[in-house]
């Protein structure tokens, strides 16, 4: 392996800042607080940390709407708390992985004050104006839907003139057609480089490309939104921008950064190319077939999803990137349900199981895999009594608007609970005193009260912990190349419950079996080879050791076997 692949070797910690841990009481939580918590990442032994976006801002979407991409919110902390973070964290040989924010800045941004002031101001042109159409321009541009339901255009006022918002009202598209956007995004780029930030996870960064006409969309029948992601979903000029963006900002770093793009709507075919090392785009790419499955016509319909399908898509995925590019690997992440409520079963009787099964399955894919803050400790989805419990901007439109709409209240608050962004955003459990120990004060949203149970405090001093398993997971791939370098191969794709695959490298075989359901599993007619494999180590397993290697599987069992 070359130096510059070393992302391959690599666990990605994500975490929400806001959400992980409150330093000063005000129930938010901070950088200094991400500090204090720094000893525990090295335990579990991440190799990088991605932080949701601390930059300015009026905190519309949480953050990911930013006012400038050169300083910190107040409510996170300063510059300096920042350069002492990625100090620390280099000192423990983490490295630090920003959230790089560019389809869309604040309305609040300069850019864009300056921008709605007058049609002639020189910075009109960096985001995207038009005239509205119809009678007097009373109707938007175009008919696309924003993602946070209502139009994705809005009229402003001072000049008559509607603006493109593919988020909320608040976040503006920025019109990366402007040569000048371009090179102000990768000056501030380079900057954040220069203060020693190890790589960027780049928001939605397919979308940075439009056709420039904006024609309207085709509503697709019985689909719950006019979705324009023809013409704007890996456009016309994307793969050219991320080239740009890679000599201006990448090339001839003395250190190999990391670059992901999180790409809603990309296929695997769209992901060898921008992964393709020899393309100089992205290391890899978050996509979102996975998280798409089991969701009917309407976001916000969801059911279980059926394993043969998932093994369908992330097989899919793993042959398609076998041989050039690279998968990202995750179950969830700040915008999706807690994963051991979603893919394993948050029981009391399978939790600890399954979310150490799903570990399992995930880490031992080829690709880099990223853990969500608390999903280390198996923490479930959050059971929330109202509609007012509801807090991101999402969910809280859904709901007014779905209700408006004459929608039964009831069943729209179960949708919620089950799809919710609110489910990954609740506090870090870090101990069972008031709180789960994230706040000394009032935490901005409400923490699961599972906590006095699920903690990561609990989980350290437990041997046998979700946390201690995902630290062996760790270990694993950096001591067995087979893990980060081996072939992939799918077995058994139609059984109902077995997710069983192997890897392969140099002579090494590795073979993975997990029981996706609460009841027993018998591999005689699954495997080939059974008496090659029941001769096999057991490198790590989540229940107590089976009989053999190749004993019936119990509920929710998974192994890990070295033949
Ligand atoms: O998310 C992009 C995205 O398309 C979805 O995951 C989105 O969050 C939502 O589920 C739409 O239905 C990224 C960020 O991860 C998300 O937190 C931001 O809200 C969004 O971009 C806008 O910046
Ligand atoms: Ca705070």
């Amino acid at each position: 392996m070359t130096d510059d692949q070393w992302f391959r070797e690599a666990v990605v910690y994500q975490i929400y800042p806001r959400s992980f841990q409150d330093s000063n009481g005000d129930g938010i939580g901070d950088v200094p607080g991400i500090i204090r918590r720094l000893d525990y990442l090295e335990q579990l032994g991440v190799d990088v940390v991605w932080l949701s976006p601390i930059y300015t801002s009026p905190q519309d979407d949480n953050g990911y709407d930013i006012a400038d991409y050169q300083d910190i919110d107040p409510t996170f902390g300063t510059l300096a708390d920042v350069d002492s973070l990625i100090e620390q964290a280099h000192a423990r040989g983490i490295r630090i992985v920003m959230d790089l924010v560019v389809n869309h800045t604040s309305d609040e941004h300069p850019w864009f004050v300056e921008s709605r002031s007058s049609k002639d101001n020189p910075k009109r042109d960096w985001y995207w104006w038009r005239p509205g159409r119809g009678a007097e321009g009373r109707d938007a541009p175009n008919n696309w839907e924003s993602f946070f339901s209502g139009p994705a255009w809005e009229l402003d006022e001072a000049t008559g003139e509607y603006y493109l918002h593919l988020f909320s009202r608040k976040q503006p598209d920025l019109n990366w057609e402007n040569p000048e956007v371009r090179e102000a995004v990768y000056a501030m780029m380079r900057w954040w480089l220069d203060r020693g930030v190890d790589g960027f996870r780049m928001d939605v960064i397919n979308m940075i490309s439009k056709d420039t006409a904006l024609p309207d969309a085709e509503p697709v029948p019985g689909s719950s939104m006019v979705f324009g992601g023809d013409h704007f979903l890996n456009g016309p000029r994307i793969h050219e921008f991320l080239r740009e963006m890679h000599a201006s900002v990448f090339e001839g770093r003395p250190e190999k950064l990391l670059t992901v793009g999180e790409m809603p709507g990309v296929t695997v075919e769209d992901a060898v190319l921008y992964t393709d090392p020899e393309r100089h785009e992205v290391d890899m790419v978050f996509q979102f077939e996975h998280v798409g499955l089991g969701i009917g016509a309407h976001k916000w319909d969801r059911s279980r999803v059926d394993l043969r399908d998932l093994k369908a898509s992330l097989g899919r995925w793993q042959e398609g990137l076998a041989k050039v590019g690279w998968n990202s690997l995750y179950w969830n992440n700040h915008d999706q349900p807690r994963a051991v409520s979603r893919f394993g079963s948050d029981a009391p009787e399978h939790r600890v199981a399954s979310a150490k099964l799903l570990g399992t399955v995930l880490h031992l894919h080829r690709g880099t895999p990223y853990v969500y803050q608390g999903e280390e400790l198996g923490m479930t989805n959050v059971p929330f009594a109202t509609a007012a419990d509801f807090l991101d901007i999402e969910s809280v439109n859904y709901y007014a608007l779905a209700v408006a709409a004459g929608g039964d209240a009831e069943h729209i608050l179960a949708n919620l609970r089950i799809g919710s962004r609110d489910n990954a955003r609740s506090p870090m459990q870090w101990d069972d005193t008031t709180n789960a120990g994230f706040t000394t004060g009032q935490p901005w949203s409400a923490t699961n009260p599972n906590y006095t149970e699920i903690n990561a405090a609990a989980a350290v001093a437990d041997p046998e912990s979700v946390f201690h398993h995902y630290r062996r997971l760790i270990e694993l791939r950096h001591t067995e190349p087979a893990i980060a370098h081996g072939d992939f191969t799918m077995l058994a794709p139609d059984h109902p419950t077995l997710y069983a695959f192997t890897r392969s490298h140099e002579g090494t075989d590795l073979l993975v079996l997990a029981n996706f359901s609460g009841d027993e599993l018998d591999l005689s007619d699954t495997i080939t080879e059974p008496d090659r494999w029941s001769a096999s180590t057991m490198l790590l397993g989540n229940l107590a050791d089976p009989a053999s290697p190749t004993a019936p599987l119990r509920p929710w069992e998974a192994r890990l076997l070295k033949g």
